[in-house]
């Protein structure tokens, strides 16, 4: 439900500009974004949003960075309201003409506006810059407001093991894209691999963002294919772990359900219950060897306990912009305790 009290202005900001740090996913991702970026305008504060580049993939000779094109296109005013991924006022020519072609895969759309963000991507990475230089290019396109770094310049996909249907014991992977779109989530994943995310480095500037945070905000996004994938990267756990900032999470779980998407399927696969607690736990405390100095979850979800972690219930429907700044608010009072 919209929130009717005011929006309060966070205790940030006041005099020198303050540090935020959002660790974010997709779609989901985005629209939080679109309420943080509100809520530092008001308060002085620049934000750094660190994005998950676990989704990425290779299609049709293109290099496709959903998470990353996600959260540009929101908050650069293009992002589809509908879909939520690519872009509106979408045309589909190209697409009909690959399927004129048989070209696989044909499960992935891809519109006509969109394909010049991969075009540009795939030539200016081909021609030797880094993922995060590229995404710095387009953002002059979108000017999103915030300061958008992959996790990683570093090839990371995440990757969905599965049981092969009627050989006991055997298991195949696909790509999470594959999974996800192809497949709607349904096969029943055994396992997530963060392929390459072992060997890769944070993308120049991350680890510096998280040591100068004043407040670090894990967006509502999936735990475990979005959020995931970025604590995967060696030194950013690490980084965040020793970062003198608070660290609140945002729960992506409201009432046992995911507020978007099919992050029910990908917590099965950990043995991870789809509730708030169960993220909660999942990303642990902070004293704990875990990440959490705060968990903020939905009103529907009080009481919840997360070992160590002081929660805070409050409404976490994102349905407009004002809602979302009111979550976000609520997420730095959490942080200044
Ligand atoms: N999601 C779909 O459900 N179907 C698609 O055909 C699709 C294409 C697509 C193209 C570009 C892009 O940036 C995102 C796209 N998405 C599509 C969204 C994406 O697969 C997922 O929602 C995210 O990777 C999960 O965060």
């Amino acid at each position: 439900m919209p929130r009717s009290r005011p929006v309060m202005r966070p205790r940030m900001g006041k005099d020198s500009p303050m540090n935020l740090v959002v660790l974010a996913g997709g779609v989901g991702g985005g629209r939080f974004l679109l309420g943080v970026r509100a809520v530092a305008q008001a308060a002085n504060t620049q934000v750094t949003a660190i994005v998950n580049t676990g989704d990425d993939v290779w299609l049709h000779g293109l290099r496709i960075c959903p998470d990353l094109d996600s959260v540009l296109y929101t908050l650069g005013g293009g992002a589809d309201p509908a879909r939520g991924w690519g872009l509106r006022d979408e045309t589909w020519t190209v697409l009909e003409e690959l399927a004129a072609y048989q070209a696989e895969p044909s499960w992935f759309g891809l519109g006509d506006r969109d394909l010049a963000a991969h075009l540009v991507r795939t030539g200016l990475l081909a021609r030797g810059l880094g993922l995060s230089d590229v995404t710095e290019f387009l953002c002059r396109r979108w000017r999103p407001g915030v300061r958008l770094l992959p996790a990683s310049d570093d090839g990371i996909e995440t990757h969905v093991v599965v049981a092969v249907e009627g050989r006991a014991g055997e298991t195949r992977r696909l790509h999470f894209q594959e999974w996800w779109i192809r497949h709607g989530a349904r096969l029943p994943a055994l396992r997530f691999d963060y392929v390459g995310a072992e060997e890769a480095a944070p993308a120049p500037g991350v680890p510096e963002a998280i040591a100068a945070a004043d407040v670090v905000l894990i967006a509502p996004s999936n735990p475990v294919v979005s959020i995931g994938p970025i604590l995967a990267v060696p030194g950013i756990r690490e980084a965040l772990r020793r970062c003198p900032a608070p660290i609140i999470g945002i729960s992506p779980i409201i009432s046992g359900a995911p507020v978007r998407g099919m992050a029910d399927r990908c917590l099965a696969a950990l043995g991870v219950p789809c509730s708030a607690a169960g993220v909660g736990e999942l990303l642990g405390a902070r004293r704990n060897g875990g990440l959490l100095d705060g968990w903020l979850v939905d009103s529907a979800d009080d009481p919840t306990t997360v070992r160590d972690v002081p929660v805070l219930a409050r409404p976490l429907w994102m349905t407009d912009e004002a809602a979302t700044q009111a979550i976000v608010v609520d997420a730095l009072a959490l942080a200044h305790g």
